[in-house]
């Protein structure tokens, strides 16, 4: 009888260190990373701004927008390329609060604006506009890595 017991807390022993070592290593793992050029605080500050949504479904929207503008010009509907101009530039002031990176963020904001002034001037030069929606797409694709290494 005595041996049992003593067995047993034995055995519940073993369970307590063996959950105590899991929680341990856990929390090792949801330490923080060691804080470079930005600051926990200036993080938290900013996401306390942001409108609490995931930027990445805008990027969805902006990309489709951009290939509507490009295709909408090519079959001369100059109106039609007005307004999905229009949703490209919503779509970047959705985004832009998310963003964390100055430069990048300026970028965005005027190549959208030179996409939207140029198709809304009726200057319809098909190949500068190309060169427009090329450059945008990369700073998209840049934009969309900046948005994915943040938590929302
Ligand atoms: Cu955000």
């Amino acid at each position: 009888m005595n041996k049992t017991k003593t067995g047993l807390g034995i055995l519940a022993i073993g369970a307590v260190m063996l959950l105590a070592a899991g929680c341990g290593s856990g929390e090792k793992t949801a330490a923080p990373a060691p804080a470079g050029q930005h600051t926990a605080s200036g993080h938290e500050a900013h996401s306390a701004s942001m409108p609490k949504e995931d930027p990445l479904p805008f990027m969805k929207d902006m990309d489709k927008a951009l290939q509507e503008v490009v295709a909408q010009l090519k079959a001369g509907k100059t109106m039609d390329a007005q307004s999905s101009a229009a949703r490209l530039t919503g779509a970047v002031n959705k985004v832009l609060p998310h963003m964390m990176e100055e430069g990048l963020k300026e970028q965005l904001r005027q190549a959208a604006a030179e996409i939207k002034n140029s198709v809304n001037a009726g200057r319809t030069d098909l190949n500068g506009l190309e060169d427009k929606a090329k450059a945008f797409q990369s700073i998209m694709q840049e934009t969309t890595t900046h948005l994915q290494s943040m938590s929302h």
